[in-house]
């Protein structure tokens, strides 16, 4: 907690170290109140300063000494958050000894305890709260890891890299791990309790065996076997795709339940969230294994774009984030369904990344500054920054893609580097020029492109005008264009696609049907077409931008049937149902036999994957229709969408039922993409059906009870508590809990399922479940569950009029400013859109981010996002 206004961090503000470590040698002693830890560092001059700078954060300090000199108070600085010595010369062995306190850190960052478990969180700036030490990425050092604690109740104890020695003296377990590997200090990580593991192993394309291990409290060990196979395949594919072999004799995994994240690359030992690793068909949802293998993946990707390659300050976090979601992306997508990857993907970018690009927190995917860096974890950092890395891809291709990234990591291998290195790296091995690309990473916002089609049957010629501007955001005006590729496809009247070349061929990439489009304004001319084609545009969502091209409902009805793109294939859909829900907002709202027919078709065609099928007949969610409207009125979009939904649910009624009870049968779960499909759609079909009558409630209760899966049974408790009967759901929800209590991950789905449904989440429900025994504030799933789901999926419930919505949620941030102001920062998202919601909402919203304005000790998380907010 802070007593002066807290200041900005400027990227033009970058100086190198003073001094690099070359060796680390940690020393934790874990008591029952407390923790010793002995660093002992070898540290050598850099350049002309012989000023050593360390940070440090809630540090007991007791002694420091140099060369084994202990020195007295006048011969160093000590600040807040900081240690200085000066006068020194090159070279010097330094020690400093601190106390902290693992078991009251609620904030879950730096050594804290989870359960009974002792873990690390370090990234970005965790490792302060451990010892004294140059807490920035670019030192890099060889960490050697002593630990020293009770044997009998911590058997298991883990560091980075390869264990080196373990034995039992007194009662006490020592242990000593080696990481050969430079790393820098938010790399490291420490695991001490009594886990049990899984293991298998790996051999790399080079020959070599790696030992896996998954490490978990004993009552999960039934739950690794998912995470331990996509863990191999993450292994495989990142040999095949980017050719990069994994370094090192062991990789381990564990699983905590209090985490503030997903999980956390720290070299060879990766700590996750116990909800993003742990899975069995019972208690696990297809959505949760999907979760498991991107994460997974992700963070075992790191491994090179992250550990080998890392960053040089924070300012560069998308260059390891954004690289990395591009690639577990293109993992997903390779090991599941492209198009149903690609689709999710935009719906996310669409919804929470544009809402971020238009709010008070907007910023480029590369910053200029920040208060916090644990408020630029964010949407824009890591997905716009993927999709960023992937138009390279687009505009390069696969092979010249490969190019690059070959030269990135072996020009950087053991660097910690800026995101300039890696577009360098895409230039030097393509010999091409990207410096009006560059512009994706210095401008925020989300720009805007409109389209203009017009067609000369005289001359068979088509004209496609393009526009882009990128809105102003918060410090940032007069924004240049920018490289914009736009994957294009022309299609004729009985459906099949068009050779498409533009006359400009200078802007055209023939092999991946990409379109360059880089002026403020550009015409491109197609001659030769016989007839007047659809045009498709921005294929695979190929840029990261808003589009504005009005199609007649016919045009978007015909690219829904035809397009070739499966994206555009659910684009044209999505685009033609926001047209309903406008209809409806404005009380002329009928489906059309056109409109009906299209859809029957789709969900009986049963050629197309039916994952596929799912989302093309699931309406936009109501934040992706906020994100379409211009002011929000949140109870005026879900009403919508409830009439256009019972429409859609009612016209489709028998074809609905059908579906169902094709693909209801019995077989054994397998969580693999044809199976996942299948029951994707069916529970699909189940949600539209139970909204049509009794027989549809019917089903979901006897899916509810005879479902020997998660996934079923989830489906079938969300279809009952949105149904509105308020006795069918509650009797479902008690025996929910009833069978479940005991595994705290399921627990969590229950309490999501009633704070996110829009039927059930009244202020008084919220609170009861606040107020639950399954409830805890510290820990982050919880609060995410209760609290993340309020405010981001009831949205008629969250903006009631009374504002006791925006009430409730004010006061969960002020209660945890105190113990963890990382997740306290990231509820108030919602309430950062105050200026877009209609007026009367607006002020109440604003009046809650004063009200937290005004508490005193406000921590920087907090404090940069409301005070930003109301900037
Ligand atoms: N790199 C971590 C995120 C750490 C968050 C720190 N507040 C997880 C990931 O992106 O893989
Ligand atoms: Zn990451």
């Amino acid at each position: 907690m802070r007593d002066a206004q807290p200041t900005a961090i400027q990227l033009t503000d970058y100086k190198e170290p003073a001094y690099e470590v070359v060796e680390t040698h940690l020393r934790f002693e874990l008591e029952e109140e407390f923790t010793l830890v002995t660093s002992t560092l070898k540290i050598r001059q850099l350049g002309e300063s012989n000023e050593l700078f360390l940070n440090g954060q809630e540090l007991g300090l007791e002694s420091i000494s140099i060369d084994g000199r202990v020195l007295g108070e006048g011969e160093y600085t000590l600040g807040d958050e900081s240690l200085m010595l000066t006068g020194l010369s090159a070279e010097h062995t330094l020690q400093v000894v601190t106390r902290i306190y693992p078991a009251k850190n609620t904030a879950l960052e730096g050594l804290y305890r989870s359960g009974g478990m002792y873990c690390t969180q370090c990234e970005a700036e965790g490792f302060r709260r451990i010892t004294y030490y140059p807490d920035r990425p670019d030192v890099m050092s060889v960490f050697t890891t002593e630990i020293i604690a009770d044997a009998g109740q911590y058997p298991v104890l883990l560091s980075n890299g390869n264990p080196v020695s373990e034995e039992v003296i007194g009662g006490k377990r020592h242990v000593v791990w080696h990481d050969p590997h430079k790393k820098p200090a938010y790399l490291f990580a420490l695991v001490a309790g009594d886990l049990l593991v899984t293991e298998d192993s790996f051999t790399t394309c080079g020959g070599r065996e790696v030992a896996l291990k998954i490490f978990v409290e004993p009552r999960n060990i039934d739950k690794t076997a998912y995470a331990m196979d996509a863990l191999k395949r993450s292994m495989r594919w990142d040999e095949d795709v980017y050719g990069r072999e994994y370094d090192l004799d062991i990789f381990m995994i564990v699983a905590v339940d209090d985490f503030n994240m997903g999980a956390m690359e720290n070299k060879g030992l990766n700590i996750f969230n116990s909800s993003c690793v742990l899975a069995n068909p019972a208690t696990a949802t297809d959505a949760a294994y999907q979760r498991i293998e991107a994460i997974v993946a992700h963070e075992y990707f790191h491994n090179w774009s992250g550990n080998r390659v890392t960053c040089r300050d924070w300012f560069q976090l998308s260059l390891k984030e954004g690289f990395t979601v591009f690639r577990d992306a293109c993992f997903s997508a390779d090991m599941n369904s492209a198009t149903v990857k690609r689709v999710e993907d935009a719906g996310i970018l669409r919804t929470v990344q544009f809402a971020e690009d238009a709010g008070p927190m907007a910023h480029p995917v590369q910053p200029d500054s920040y208060i916090e860096i644990s408020n630029f974890y964010t949407v824009t950092i890591y997905e716009k920054g993927a999709e960023v890395v992937g138009m390279y891809h687009k505009i390069l291709g696969a092979e010249g893609f490969r190019k690059g990234t070959d030269l990135y990591f072996d020009r950087h291998d053991g660097q910690a580097v800026t995101i300039n290195e890696f577009v360098q790296a895409m230039e030097d091995a393509n010999g091409v020029d990207f410096t009006q690309f560059r512009r994706w990473y210095k401008q925020a916002g989300t720009p805007v492109v409109d389209v203009l089609t017009s067609y000369d049957s005289g001359a068979g010629r088509l004209t496609l005008t393009l526009r882009q501007h990128t809105p102003d955001t918060p410090g940032q005006t007069d924004k240049q264009p920018l490289w914009i590729p736009v994957q294009l496809g022309l299609i004729g009247k009985d459906g099949s696609p068009l050779t498409v070349t533009p006359d400009q061929e200078e802007f055209w990439t023939e092999s991946s049907q990409v379109l360059h489009f880089r002026e403020a304004e550009q015409t491109f001319t197609f001659s030769g077409l016989e007839q007047e084609p659809a045009v498709s545009l921005f294929r695979d969502f190929s840029a990261p931008v808003r589009v504005n091209y009005q199609q007649s409902r016919e045009t978007l009805r015909f690219l829904l049937r035809h397009d070739s793109d499966g994206f555009n294939r659910w684009d044209a859909g999505q685009r033609l149902m926001l047209t309903w829900i406008d209809d409806a907002r404005e009380g002329r709202f009928e489906l059309s036999d056109d409109d009906i027919n299209v859809y029957r078709e789709l969900l009986n065609d049963t050629d197309l994957d039916p994952a596929m099928v799912a989302y093309l007949l699931a309406l936009p969610s109501e934040s992706y229709i906020a994100e379409f409207s211009g002011e929000i009125d949140p109870l005026a979009i879900h009403s919508a969408r409830e009439e256009v939904s019972g429409a859609l649910a009612s016209a489709l009624r028998d074809d609905i039922v059908a579906c169902y009870q094709r693909l209801n049968i019995a077989r054994e779960y397998e969580p693999d993409p044809a199976h996942m499909a299948q029951r994707s759609l069916k529970n699909l079909a189940l949600s539209y059906w139970s909204r049509t009558g009794d027989d549809g409630l019917a089903a979901a209760q006897q899916q509810y009870q005879k479902a020997d899966n998660m996934t079923d049974q989830m489906a079938a408790l969300r279809a009952l508590v949105n149904s509105g009967d308020r006795m069918r759901a509650q009797s479902a929800l008690d025996d929910f809990y009833e069978r479940w209590q005991s595994d705290p991950l399921v627990v969590n789905q229950w309490l999501s399922v009633q704070a996110g449904s829009a039927e059930m989440a009244t202020i008084e429900h919220i609170n009861d479940l606040l107020a639950h025994p399954a409830f805890d504030w510290r820990n982050p799933n919880k609060v995410r569950s209760v609290i993340g789901a309020f405010a981001n999926q009831a949205l008629s419930r969250f903006h009631s009029a009374d504002g006791e919505g925006y009430r409730l949620l004010a006061d969960a941030v002020i209660r945890l400013n105190e113990s963890n102001p990382q997740i306290a920062s990231r509820l108030l998202a919602p309430l950062t859109r105050w200026k877009r919601l209609v007026p009367s909402q607006s002020q109440l919203m604003k009046a809650e981010l004063q009200r937290i304005m005004q508490q005193g000790n406000l921590s920087k998380d907090v404090f940069e996002v409301v005070s930003k907010s109301l900037a």
